[in-house]
């Protein structure tokens, strides 16, 4: 664990943490990034972080964008390259508390080179994957996380591709930290988000969350609420298809919770002995 184990008394107000002169904010109603959002936020308040240690740094995307409300050091870089700034930015300020707010598209797609060898680095920072199965900003294009047969602007007679399990893939590529909730349980989302900032290393927080305008549209998954209730479906498949939740297509399943938890030596430490080393030589 880090030394940020500080609980704030505090009670939360999202309010002491947003740049208020930037509203009203882009975000469509009902959009499952600004939840997102109040998790993190509101994670960081519990753990005590202070405003002038955060570094927020963003990709390009909806989910990119919400980084730039922040009222803290935040840097809204380029698509898929977030996680290459943050490992520079750590490594030359390793006091910082770093987190990477990024979208599917954005970490998966374009830029999974940089994320599998962050996991596999293990510089103590923290991705917050925002997986809404689609690349919203651009207009609803199909993304590596888009379940099967849905429709998107580029798969207009469903999609065909299998999905990317963004645990499983952090997993693989050696991330010490890999978890998953959902937008529906907000307070299950940000104690997860809590962990993954407290934790030592890389760690990796992906996000279900709803594009409610563009890809909820395409695919008749109603209003923005209905979308969230299809949520509780896939995170307990098993629970019946009961109540209110429209079904042209089955919920793709995804299980929640903290999969991976482990320690190993931390990239900024092993770094330091490098220099340390190279000093050495070089008298
Ligand atoms: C190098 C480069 N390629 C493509 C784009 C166009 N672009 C901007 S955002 C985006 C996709 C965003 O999707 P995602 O990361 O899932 O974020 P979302 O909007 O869904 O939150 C793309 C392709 C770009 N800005 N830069
Ligand atoms: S386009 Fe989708 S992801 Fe972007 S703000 Fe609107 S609902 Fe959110
Ligand atoms: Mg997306």
């Amino acid at each position: 664990m880090n030394e940020i184990t500080v609980t704030s008394a505090d009670a939360f107000d999202i309010r002491d943490w947003l740049r208020l002169d930037l509203m009203p904010h882009f975000m469509c109603p009902g959009c499952g990034h600004g939840i997102a959002l109040r998790a993190l936020l509101w994670a960081c308040h519990e753990l005590g972080i202070k405003k002038d240690k955060l570094a927020i740094v963003s990709g390009i995307g909806c989910s990119g964008r919400t980084g730039a409300y922040i009222d803290a050091n935040t840097f809204h870089t380029t698509h898929g390259r977030p996680l290459a700034f943050a490992t520079g930015l750590k490594l030359a300020r390793p006091d910082l508390t770093v987190i990477v707010i990024s979208g599917d598209g954005d970490s998966l797609a374009i830029g999974g080179n940089h994320m599998i060898h962050a996991c596999r680095r293990n510089l103590d920072m923290t991705l917050m994957l925002l997986n809404n199965e689609v690349y919203g900003m651009t207009g609803g294009q199909v993304s590596p996380t888009t379940s099967a047969e849905r429709f998107t602007t580029t798969t207009p007679a469903g999609n065909v591709e299998p999905v990317f399990d963004a645990c499983k893939l952090a997993e693989g590529a050696g991330a010490t930290f890999a978890g998953r909730e959902a937008t529906l349980q907000t307070p299950a989302l940000k104690d997860l988000l809590k962990a993954a900032i407290s934790h030592k290393g890389f760690s990796v927080a992906e996000v279900i969350s709803d594009c409610t305008e563009i890809f909820g549209r395409k695919n008749a998954m109603g209003n923005s609420a209905e979308m969230v209730l299809r949520q509780k479906h896939a995170m307990i498949p098993e629970r019946s298809p009961d109540d209110r939740v429209p079904e042209p297509f089955k919920p793709n399943p995804f299980p929640t919770g903290v999969f991976v938890d482990q320690q190993r030596p931390e990239y900024g430490e092993l770094y330091d002995q490098v220099r340390k080393r190279a000093r050495e030589r070089s008298k």
